[in-house]
């Protein structure tokens, strides 16, 4: 069906020729290819999450899943070309302008390599709790720490199928806990991702099976409370891109 989508797009462009050399490469592969988009390296060593994630996990996770998203948002940025000069968040939020023939696909990657850019970044650390005013805000809008762990991670067991469960922050500035189907992100309603858990199956199969409860919980041990306080303060000062 992409190959389908990117063949007709680039016909409709008008770069006929060009859409042979497209609809020969498989966004599917993890191999990215050249293009505006590139795969975050980790900030961390691939068993640095060992405490809730282990390192294989993270290598498929990163290296096969976001990778492919990746490449696939390159192939889309060749059919579309006002895509690559986008940052990924006006992409996500501008959506609706995109040209019928890539929207789904835009959906589908550049959703996901926002989810997931933002789900290694604020791994890696040693849990615990978050202080000043990003423990205020959960204070005043999520009923405390403890109340936010517990509704977090019901949320996310509620999560039918794939998607995500995340903290919002949101245009009037309050925090909220809100989940997405597939990888879809609050970008799309225009609202800032504090943080954010991958309930898709590929997330924690290798480790816990089907006991996602385990995996919601044993989560919040590998957080990095500095990184997602930062996240905090740039989504107040407007700079948070994804
Ligand atoms: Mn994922």
């Amino acid at each position: 069906m992409t190959i389908h989508l990117v063949r007709r797009g680039f016909l409709a462009a008008g770069f006929a020729a060009a859409s042979v050399f497209a609809s020969a490469r498989s966004p599917l592969f993890a191999q990215t290819p050249d293009g505006p988009f590139s795969l975050p390296a980790l900030p961390y060593a691939a068993n640095a999450n060992e405490a809730a994630i282990d390192a294989m996990t993270m290598e498929l996770h990163h290296g096969r899943h976001h990778a492919a998203a990746v490449a696939a948002l390159n192939n889309i940025a060749r059919d579309y070309p006002a895509l690559a000069t986008m940052q990924i968040d006006d992409a996500l939020m501008r959506l609706s302008q995109a040209p019928d023939a890539v929207r789904t696909a835009l959906r589908n990657n550049a959703g996901s390599h926002a989810n997931h850019s933002m789900f290694w970044e604020i791994m890696g650390g040693q849990g615990g709790e978050p202080g000043g005013d990003l423990k205020a805000a959960i204070d005043r809008d999520l009923g405390g720490f403890a109340k936010m762990q517990t509704d977090f991670n019901a949320a996310g067991m509620r999560v039918f199928g794939s998607g995500w469960v995340f903290v919002v922050v949101t245009p009037a500035g309050g925090l909220s806990i809100v989940t997405r189907p597939n990888q879809d992100n609050p970008l799309m309603d225009g609202q800032r991702v504090l943080m954010g858990n991958d309930v898709w199956e590929h997330a924690y199969y290798l480790r816990y099976q089907n006991r996602r409860a385990e995996y919601l919980t044993n989560w919040w041990k590998v957080l990095n409370w500095d990184r997602i306080a930062a996240r905090y303060d740039a989504a107040r000062n407007g700079t948070l891109r994804m």
